[in-house]
This record gives structure tokens, C-alpha cells and sequence, in this order.
């Protein structure tokens, strides 16, 4: 059985979508972020980097963090969603699934923080960010252009690493209409969307109250430079 450290997140939700496709067995533990709870020491133990998502491997005592080193183990474990065997596929799932992981998600991260979050005058970081984040997501729409999935001819591991940064594109970019920038990228994310255990995954969010304000306790647990005492 898998316990499964979950905030409703991007991060979070590719793994809540894998868990779901697979049908492995798990109990989510939420682990509220702006409440703090990633820095609680019982949590740490099993992230010692305080970010969700995180699980715990009762039938083997293995512990992971990070979403796709999570989402490879469980690959692994399950024998479903694997990488490709032939070398040039494989190559090519890998760099996709390391493109999300190192640039998709951080650059997308800041864009949010510097837009949305940062106090002050962040012209500069917005412009980066931004900059970046939207270059980031220009080539998985110039790849989805090409492609039906991100990799290989079926849907696979790296689209289900995708999906969960897909949700807050709009909020990314700072732009309602943002996906008329990405219709590729819409069109896989409207094809997952419809399948019944993203639907499951989306819906993990309301079996708990997570708190939802943005306040200033919430800004020093997530932001810890930020923290006056
Ligand atoms: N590289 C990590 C990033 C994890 C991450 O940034 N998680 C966010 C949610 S998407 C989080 O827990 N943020 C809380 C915090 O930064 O305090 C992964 O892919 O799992």
C-alpha cells in the first residue's frame, strides 16, 4: 500500500493521476502547505526538502520524494506506464519527462510566485519568468504539434507528468486566454481530462479541507525568506 503525502498541486497531481490510472492501493495524507505541515519533523523524515508530493511504501519501507522520481518507482513497482525498452524511445521519454520535471515545473513555480505572490517591485523576475515559462511551454507545443502524445504513439508516463502543470496554465501565464496560445498542448490536456481516473485524481482535493487563503501565516510556511520572527 502506498501512503500518498498530497496537496492539491501541480506537483502533486501527476502522481495522484498515475495512482489512479493504475489502480495501485493508497490512502492520501494531506499535507496542508499553507498551514505549514511540510516543515512538521514526521513529514521531513520522509522529505527532507518540505514539498509535496511524497510517499511511503508500506510493502517495501521505501520512502520518495519528488514527483518523478515517485512517478518512475512507481512505474517500476506496478509494471504499468514503464519507459520504452528500444534506446531512442526511451532516450526520448527521459528528456521529455526531465524537460517537465527541471524546467516546465520550476520556471512555470516562479512565474506564479513573482506574478502573483512576491511583494514589491518584481519587473525583472516577472519578465524572466515568464519569458521562460512561456518558452518552456513553446516547445511542448511545438513537440504536441508534431505528435499526438509526448512520447511514443500511446498515452504514457510523460503525459501523465504533464498534466498535472496543465491545470494552472492560464494562472501561469497570467492570461484567461492563455490556451489559445497552446491549442496542442489543450488538446492533450482536454483528452486526459476526460479519462475517468484524472477525473478521480481531480476530485482527491475535496476529501480534505485544505486551507485556501493566502495570508501571511500561509506566506512564511511556503516562503520561508519571508518570515519576520
Ligand atoms: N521537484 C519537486 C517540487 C515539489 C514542489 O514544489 N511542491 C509544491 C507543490 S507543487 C509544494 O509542496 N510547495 C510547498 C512549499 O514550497 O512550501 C517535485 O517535483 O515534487
Amino acid at each position: 500500500m502506498i501512503k500518498f503525502y498530497y496537496h492539491p498541486s501541480p506537483n502533486p497531481a501527476k502522481v495522484a493521476l498515475f495512482l489512479e490510472e493504475t489502480g495501485i492501493e493508497y490512502e492520501m495524507v494531506p499535507v496542508d502547505t499553507r498551514k505549514g505541515e511540510q516543515h512538521e519533523p514526521e513529514f521531513l523524515k520522509i522529505n527532507p526538502n518540505a514539498k509535496t508530493p511524497a510517499i511511503v511504501d508500506t510493502d517495501t519501507g521505501a520512502t520518495v520524494f519528488d514527483s518523478t522520481a515517485i512517478l518512475l518507482y512507481l512505474a517500476d513497482k506496478s509494471g504499468q506506464f514503464q519507459l520504452p525498452s528500444d534506446p531512442a524511445a526511451k532516450g526520448q521519454a527521459l528528456s521529455w519527462l526531465m524537460f517537465i520535471a527541471t524546467g516546465i515545473g520550476p520556471y512555470s513555480g516562479q512565474a506564479v510566485h513573482f506574478k502573483h505572490f512576491a511583494p514589491g517591485n518584481n519587473d525583472y523576475a516577472i519578465n524572466r519568468y515568464d519569458f521562460e515559462a512561456k518558452r518552456h511551454w513553446g516547445l511542448i507545443e511545438a513537440h504536441l504539434a508534431e505528435h499526438q502524445y509526448m512520447a511514443g504513439n500511446e498515452y504514457g508516463l510523460v503525459d501523465i507528468a504533464l498534466w498535472g502543470w496543465c491545470g494552472p496554465v492560464p494562472f501561469v501565464m497570467a492570461d484567461d486566454n492563455a490556451w489559445s496560445q497552446f491549442p496542442n498542448i489543450k488538446r492533450l490536456f482536454d483528452e486526459i481530462n476526460e479519462r475517468p481516473a484524472a477525473k478521480r485524481a481531480a476530485e482527491l482535493k475535496t476529501r480534505h479541507q485544505f486551507k485556501s487563503d493566502m495570508d501571511d501565516a500561509a506566506r512564511q510556511a511556503m516562503f520561508p525568506h519571508t518570515k519576520t520572527a
